[in-house]
C-alpha cells in the first residue's frame, strides 16, 4: 500500500464542483476483448461558485486506457494532459475551448476497458455471459474518464453496440428511443433518461435475458410497464418479486404521496453481485439471491428478504434517485432514510410487532456491535479512506433508528408533513442530512437541534433507568442517567436526545393514566408517553400512582441505546405476559432467557452444575400451552410472533452483552438452556409441530410463514432431544417436504445434531440434496452454508474441502458469502478454536480476496477486527493475522483502512 493511496477524505474538506456536466451521451462498444466507450460530456464553470476561474478540469478515472480527447473539436496531445492511476487532468480547458468555459465546451473521450478482466464486480464487468455494471459509489470511474461524484447531476444518453445474437437484450437507464441492426450481426440501442442523475446511478446490462412483463397503473392513472430481466432458467422465479414491486409502487403513493415517473421500470437479475441490490435510475440491477424466488427452491426468510429488497430498491426513486446526495458522507440521507421506508413497508405487509423484533434484534447484535468496535463512526462520518467501506450497519441500520426517533418525536402527521416538504424543497438536488432535518423542523415546528447529535456522535448510548416509588406522596419517579462511551477519534460525547416511550403498569397490567409533577391533573391523562431525554441526569416523577407500578420502558425500542434498569425476575415475567406492547413483551423474555443463561454460564465457570431457573421453564410451558391451544382452536395467535417468543437469545447477542466474550461457555450455556427446554417440554412442542402442519399448497403470504417458522422451531426442540423417532421424522420431512423453507429446517438440525443416530442421515441427506439441486446456484449456496455453519468439531476441515468443491467459485460473492462468511460470523466455536486455524484460514482468503474483489475482502474480514474482545490468547491470534494481511504490499485501499484501523485500536 502506498502512502498515497492511504489518503483520508474528511467531510470538512468538501468543495462544490468547478465545473458541470450539463449533459452526458455514452457509446459502447461491447466486445469480448475490449470494449471501447466513447463519451461526450457537456461541461461548463459552476457559475454557483463566486469567482470560479477554474482552467484546469480533473477527472476520475482508473483501470483504462485512454485513446483520443478532444475539446470543442480540438484534439489534445499527451502534452495537454496528464494520465495517473486515478484521474486524467487537463491543465487548460480554455485554450481549447472555443468560447468561454463559462459558456460551455464539450469534451469528447475515447477509452478501453476490459471488463472480462474485471473481478472487483465495480463499473462494467462481466457475469457469467452478461455485461452489467455496478456504479454507487465510485465505480463509473472505471468506465469512463468523469467527475464522479454525486453532486455532479447529468443528463444521460446511452448508445450500446453489441453482437446481437449473444446480447440480443441491450438496456440503460430510461427510455429506448431508437434502436437498429448493424452489419456483421450486430445491433445498437439508444436509451436516453430525462432525469439528471449522478454517475452512480448509471447502469448498462447487455445478454442473453428473458423477462416478464406486467403495467402498474399510478394513482395519476399513468400505465407504467413493469419487466423482470433473468436467464431463460429462471423465468419461473420472478412472480414474487413481481407482486412485491406493485405493492410496493402502491405503498409508496399511500404512505408518502410518492409516485414513479419514466413510464418503464425495469429489473436484472444478475449472478456475480457485491451485494443485494442497487437503485440505477429505471434500471434495478439486483443479485440473483435478492429477486429469485420459487417456492421449491427458496426458503420463507429468502422470500421475505425478496419483498424488502425489491421495495427498498423501488424505494429509493424518491429517497436517493430524485433527491441525492451531495457528497458520500451524507449516505445515510438516502440509505437510512430506505431502510427506515423498507421497514415500515414490510411491517404493514406482515406482522408489526415481529418485523420490529426481527429488526431491533439485528441491530441489537451487529449493529450494537460494530459501534463499539475499531471501524465505529457517526451516522455522519467526519472521514474515510476507502467508501465502499461505510456501507455499514450504522449508516443503513442505526440510519433508519434515526429517522424512526425523528417520527417518534414529531409524530406520523408531521413526520409525513416533513417528508413531503423534504422531496418538494429538494427535488432534483444532491443535499445532505442537515437539509433532512432542517425540512423536518420547518414543517413540524419541532426544535431538533440536540437531536443532531446523533448524527454526529458514533457509538451507543446507555440508559440506565432507577426508581423510587413514595407511598405516602403517591409519587413514583424515574431516575434516568444516560452516558455513550467513547469510539475512535471521539472520545467524549454529549448528551443525546433520546425519545423514551413508556407507560406504569399497575398489578393487573393495566397502564396507568401519566401524569407528570408540575402538570395539570387531566382525567384524560394518556397512558404512554414519550418522555424527552436530553440531559446526562434526569428525573420525570409521576404523580397519583396510587401502588408501586411496573414501568415498561422504551417500548417499540424507541430509540437505539442500551438499556438498564433492574428489573426482578418477577418484573420480566410480567411484562412478558402482561404487557400491551408487543415488542416489551418479547424483549423481557429476551432479557429473562439472558439472565438465565448468563447464570448458567457462571456455574459452569466456577465449576458447578447448572441449575435452571424453574420460572422460565415454567413460562416457555405456558407459552407452548396458549400455542397449543390457539392453534386447536380460535387461531389468533400470532404464531411468528410465538416462535420469536420461543427462541432463545443467539450466540452473537450473547456475545454482544459480554465484556470478554467466553466462546465456548457461551455456546455450552445456551446449548444445555435450549437442550432443557426440549425436555422439558418434548410433549407439548410435539403437539404443536404436529398442529402447524398443513396440507395446503405452499403461499408466502404472512400467516403461513408464520405457521412455518413455529413448526420447525418446535422441531429444532424435538430434535435436540436426541430420541431417534425425531431424527427420523426430522429426516422425513427433509424428504417429503414440498417446500425449500421445510427441506432446508430439517436439514439444518440434521446437520447440527450432535446425536450419533444423526451421522447416517446427515451424510444422505446433504449428498441427496447436492444430487438434486446442483443445478440451481442459489440453492447449492444453502448447502455450503449449512455445512459451514454446523458447530461439530472438524467443520473447518470440511469448509475446507468445500472450497475446492467444483460448485465453489471465491470470485462469486455469494458462494464466498456462503461458506467462508458463514463460517467466520455464524460458527463461533469453530471459527474462534483455539489452535487458531479459523483466524489463519480467514486471513488466507482475505489475501485471496484483495487481489479479486477488495470490497468483498474488506467486509469479510470483519470478525477479525472485533479482537479487543477476547481473551489474551485469541487477542494474540487475531493480531498475527491481521498483521499478515497488513504485510501484504498489495493491500488494496478497502483492506488497509479495515485492517490499520483496527491494529490502530491496540
Ligand atoms: N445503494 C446500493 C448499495 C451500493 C453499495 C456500493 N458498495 C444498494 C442499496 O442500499 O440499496
Ligand atoms: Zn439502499
Amino acid at each position: 500500500m502506498r502512502d498515497a493511496q492511504a489518503r483520508t477524505i474528511f467531510l470538512k474538506d468538501y468543495q462544490a464542483p468547478a465545473f458541470l456536466i450539463e449533459k452526458t451521451e455514452l457509446h459502447f462498444d461491447l466486445d469480448e476483448t475490449r470494449t471501447r466507450v466513447t463519451s461526450r460530456l457537456v461541461l461548463r464553470r459552476n457559475p454557483d461558485l463566486a469567482g470560479n476561474v477554474e482552467d484546469t478540469l480533473q477527472l476520475d478515472g482508473q483501470d483504462m486506457v485512454l485513446e483520443s480527447l478532444r475539446i470543442d473539436g480540438n484534439e489534445l496531445s499527451s502534452n495537454d494532459y496528464v494520465v495517473a492511476d486515478e484521474s486524467l487532468t487537463i491543465n487548460s480547458v480554455s485554450a481549447f475551448a472555443s468560447q468561454s468555459p463559462d459558456a460551455g465546451f464539450v469534451l469528447e473521450c475515447v477509452t478501453v476497458i476490459k471488463p472480462q478482466e474485471n473481478t472487483s464486480l465495480e463499473g462494467l464487468y462481466k457475469s457469467r455471459t452478461m455485461f452489467c455494471t455496478q456504479c454507487e459509489a465510485e465505480g463509473f470511474r472505471k468506465i469512463t474518464y468523469y467527475l464522479d461524484r454525486p453532486d455532479v447531476m447529468s443528463v444521460f444518453t446511452t448508445t450500446i453496440v453489441a453482437d446481437k445474437d449473444k446480447y440480443p437484450v441491450l438496456l440503460s437507464n430510461g427510455n429506448d428511443i431508437a434502436h437498429g441492426d448493424l452489419d456483421g450481426g450486430r445491433h445498437w440501442v439508444t436509451w436516453e433518461d430525462p432525469f439528471r442523475k449522478p454517475c452512480y446511478l448509471f447502469a448498462l446490462v447487455a445478454g442473453d435475458l428473458k423477462h416478464i412483463e406486467d403495467t402498474f397503473t399510478t394513482c395519476s392513472q399513468r400505465d407504467i410497464t413493469l419487466r423482470i430481466f433473468v436467464e431463460e432458467k429462471d423465468l419461473d422465479k420472478c412472480d414474487h418479486a413481481m407482486d412485491s414491486l406493485k405493492h410496493a409502487m402502491r405503498w409508496d403513493e399511500e404512505v408518502y404521496g410518492r409516485e414513479y415517473d419514466l413510464d418503464i421500470f425495469m429489473i436484472v437479475a444478475v449472478d456475480d453481485f457485491n451485494m443485494g441490490a442497487m437503485e440505477n435510475k429505471g434500471l434495478n440491477i439486483f443479485n440473483t439471491s435478492c429477486v429469485l424466488a420459487n417456492p421449491a427452491t427458496t426458503t420463507d426468510l429468502a422470500f421475505q428478504r425478496v419483498e424488502a429488497v425489491v421495495a427498498h430498491e423501488y424505494f429509493h426513486n424518491w429517497s436517493g434517485n430524485r433527491v441525492t446526495c451531495r457528497d458520500w458522507f451524507q449516505l445515510s440521507l438516502k440509505e437510512g432514510f430506505t431502510v427506515f421506508r423498507d421497514a415500515e413497508f414490510s411491517a404493514d405487509m406482515g406482522s408489526r410487532s415481529v418485523k420490529r423484533v426481527e429488526n431491533v434484534s439485528f441491530l441489537r447484535t451487529a449493529q450494537f456491535a460494530e459501534d463499539a468496535g475499531p471501524m465505529a463512526h457517526p451516522v455522519r462520518p467526519d472521514s474515510y479512506m476507502e467508501i465502499s467501506n461505510f456501507y455499514t450497519l450504522t449508516i443503513y441500520e442505526k440510519g433508519a433508528e434515526v429517522v424512526r426517533m425523528i417520527r417518534e418525536l414529531l409524530g406520523p402527521e408531521k413526520f409525513r408533513a416533513g417528508s413531503d416538504l423534504y422531496f418538494d424543497r429538494h427535488d432534483g438536488q444532491a443535499v445532505t442530512t442537515e437539509d433532512f432535518v432542517l425540512a423536518m423542523e420547518a414543517a413540524s415546528g419541532v426544535d431538533l437541534g440536540q437531536f443532531r447529535r446523533w448524527y454526529t456522535q458514533a457509538g451507543t448510548p446507555q440508559l440506565k433507568i432507577s426508581d423510587n416509588y413514595d407511598a405516602s406522596a403517591q409519587t413514583y419517579e424515574l431516575l434516568v442517567r444516560q452516558s455513550c462511551p467513547p469510539t475512535p477519534e471521539q472520545s467524549h460525547k454529549d448528551a443525546f436526545h433520546i425519545p423514551l416511550r413508556m407507560s406504569l403498569l399497575n398489578a393487573d397490567g393495566d397502564e396507568l393514566p401519566l401524569v407528570l409533577s408540575g402538570e395539570p391533573a387531566a382525567s384524560d391523562a394518556p397512558t404512554e408517553r414519550v418522555l424527552d431525554v436530553t440531559s446526562d441526569v434526569q428525573s420525570f416523577v409521576f404523580k397519583g400512582v396510587k401502588s408501586r407500578p411496573v414501568p415498561s420502558l422504551l417500548r417499540g425500542f424507541s430509540a437505539p441505546v442500551k438499556l438498564q434498569f433492574d428489573y426482578s425476575r418477577d418484573d420480566l415475567l410480567f411484562i412478558m405476559t402482561r404487557d400491551s406492547d408487543g415488542f416489551n413483551r418479547w424483549s423481557a423474555a429476551q432479557d429473562l432467557a439472558v439472565a438465565v443463561i448468563q447464570e448458567i454460564l457462571q456455574q459452569h465457570q466456577r465449576g458447578q452444575s447448572p441449575g435452571i431457573d424453574k420460572r422460565l421453564l415454567d413460562a416457555v410451558g405456558d407459552i407452548l400451552r396458549s400455542a397449543v391451544a390457539d392453534a386447536r382452536g380460535s387461531g389468533e395467535l400470532d404464531q411468528a410472533m410465538l416462535a420469536q417468543l420461543l427462541s432463545l437469545p443467539s450466540e452473537a447477542y450473547l456475545s454482544e452483552l459480554s465484556n470478554e466474550i467466553d466462546v465456548d461457555g457461551i455456546h455450552w450455556a445456551r446449548e444445555t438452556l435450549a437442550d432443557a427446554l426440549a425436555v422439558e417440554h418434548a410433549e407439548n412442542f410435539a403437539d404443536l409441530y404436529k398442529l402447524c402442519q398443513s396440507d395446503a399448497p405452499y403461499s408466502a403470504d404472512a400467516a403461513s410463514i408464520a405457521r412455518r417458522t413455529l413448526k420447525n422451531c418446535c422441531l429444532a426442540y424435538l430434535v435436540r432431544t436426541q430420541e431417534p423417532r425425531w431424527l427420523e421424522i426430522c429426516y422425513r420431512q427433509f424428504n417429503e417436504a414440498g417446500n425449500m423453507t421445510d427441506a432446508d429446517a430439517a436439514l439444518r438440525l440434521l446437520v447440527n445434531s450432535p446425536a450419533e443416530a444423526a451421522q447416517p442421515l446427515r451424510t444422505q441427506a446433504l449428498n441427496d440434496f447436492y444430487e438434486r439441486w446442483q443445478h440451481e446456484s442459489l440453492v447449492v449456496n444453502q448447502w455450503f452454508s449449512v455445512q459451514a455453519i454446523a458447530s461439530r468439531p472438524g467443520t473447518l476441515a470440511q469448509v475446507k474441502l468445500l472450497m475446492n468443491h467444483k460448485a465453489f467459485d471465491i470470485r462469486n460473492p455469494n458462494k464466498a458469502r456462503a461458506l467462508i462468511s458463514a463460517f467466520c460470523n455464524m460458527n463461533a466455536v469453530n471459527f474462534h478454536a483455539l489452535s487458531g486455524e479459523g483466524y489463519t484460514f480467514l486471513a488466507d482468503q482475505v489475501i485471496t480476496l484483495n487481489r479479486l474483489n477488495p470490497q468483498i475482502a474488506a467486509r469479510l474480514l470483519t470478525p477479525l477486527t472485533r479482537w479487543q474482545k477476547y481473551n489474551q490468547q485469541r487477542q494474540h491470534l487475531m493480531k498475527a493475522e491481521l498483521e499478515r494481511i497488513q504485510a501484504d504490499p498489495e493491500l488494496s485501499r478497502d483492506v488497509y483502512e479495515v485492517v490499520s484501523k483496527s491494529l490502530k485500536a491496540n
